[in-house]
């Protein structure tokens, strides 16, 4: 067939939707809820495919933020997943870590337009002529470093016959970088070494990492022999993230080498996120009380707040000015807490030298920060 090929196929590509996250069934606090947002940006991901302006969709996992949600939060995450199918649009799905490996399947074994990579496997797709394979894996939480090449295999992805081959996972590949301080992942037994990535692939497209990057080298400065993309979470899961933009991917496949790949990232709206670090050494109670106010005031009414101290706070003081009191304080638009005590700068696991063992031995410390890692050295 020499037939040329025109029509490029367009993928939609989101994950890391944390849904169910501070949706509480039965709040014990009334307060402004960040599950609204949550659930608002998954449908906004969604839509270009709803709207039949893609031919594919992928889900890099961590559709919920947990293993278990409320049933309400699943049934309202699948409906819009099983009207994309019935479209004819198919629909693939990589189960992460907030899944234990394990989407929820009740609503999706009758679909055969929805795939899961509940296990290794490689599935072939043909969309505008363009015969596309979807190899992939469940995240693998121990030792993925370890057993990458081996889950590779069990997907049988060389004996596919395909133009365009993706690998889709749940995983950090050396490179990849999170939070303020630009911590990157490099030696871990958590991290897939890029080597390990065989040729054959044009792209990997995964989840876990929730800052939207593209990695096209390695450590050492050398090309890779596939990008690989992280669309990153579609909405700030903590305080790591306040500084990054939000969004999804939307990645054109073409059969022709030279135009393989094309990507463009959409953003989505994301609320202020706030760090409010303040210093009241040597104020009285009724000076960090005018000083709490009058910093409040000055914030975005939208905006999620986090307050910390750089010293110490007295216990005295903090239950003057507990959750409750920031909370009648502020906006009730605005969310509003306490966070930890700034006793090291996060600087500090992320200097050059010794990265990977102050990583280590500040994991505990880390987790705080960037808590949708769920635990990313396997521990
Ligand atoms: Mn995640």
């Amino acid at each position: 067939m020499t037939q040329a090929f025109h029509n490029a196929v367009r993928l939609l590509f989101l994950a890391d939707t944390h849904l169910g996250l501070d949706a509480p069934l039965r709040p014990r606090v009334q307060r402004r809820r960040r599950g609204a947002d949550f659930m608002a940006n998954y449908l906004k991901a969604l839509t270009p495919a709803l709207q039949q302006e893609v031919d594919l969709l992928l889900h890099g996992g961590d559709m919920f933020f947990r293993s278990r949600v409320p049933p309400a939060i699943v049934a309202q995450a699948f409906e819009p997943l099983l009207h994309i199918a019935d479209l004819g649009i198919p629909v693939f799905l990589v189960p992460g870590n907030h899944e234990r490996s394990n989407i929820p399947r009740s609503l999706l074994e009758t679909h055969s337009g929805i795939i899961v990579f509940d296990r290794p496997l490689t599935r072939v797709v043909t969309l505008n002529g363009c015969k596309i394979a979807l190899t992939g894996f469940p995240h693998v939480r121990r030792n993925p470093r370890l057993q990458f090449k081996d889950q590779l295999v069990r997907t049988g992805w060389q004996s596919a016959a395909a133009d365009i081959r993706l690998l889709c996972m749940h995983q950090a590949v050396e490179g990849a970088q999170v939070g303020v301080q630009h911590f990157t992942f490099r030696s871990g037994e958590e991290v897939i070494r890029s080597v390990d990535i065989p040729p054959g692939f044009d792209a990997v497209l995964s989840g876990h990492i929730h800052r939207h990057q593209v990695i096209t080298k390695d450590l050492a400065g050398r090309t890779l022999r596939a990008p690989v993309f992280y669309p990153g979470s579609t909405e700030r899961t903590s305080f790591a993230e306040r500084d990054e933009e939000k969004g999804y991917s939307i990645l054109t496949l073409a059969r022709e080498p030279e135009r393989r790949i094309t990507h463009r990232f959409i953003t989505l709206p994301t609320r202020p996120m706030i760090d409010l670090v303040l210093d009241i050494r040597g104020l009285s109670i009724a000076e960090v009380r005018e000083r709490l106010i009058r910093r409040i005031a000055s914030l975005d009414e939208n905006a999620i707040v986090r307050i910390r101290m750089e010293e110490e706070i007295a216990p005295a003081l903090l239950h003057e000015f507990n959750d409750r009191w920031l909370r009648s304080t502020a906006p009730p638009t605005m969310n509003i807490s306490w966070g930890f005590h700034r006793r090291r700068t996060d600087e500090d696991m992320t200097q050059t030298q010794g990265r990977n063992d102050r990583y280590r031995l500040n994991t505990a410390k880390r987790i705080r920060d960037t808590r949708h890692l769920d635990n990313p050295a396997g521990r």
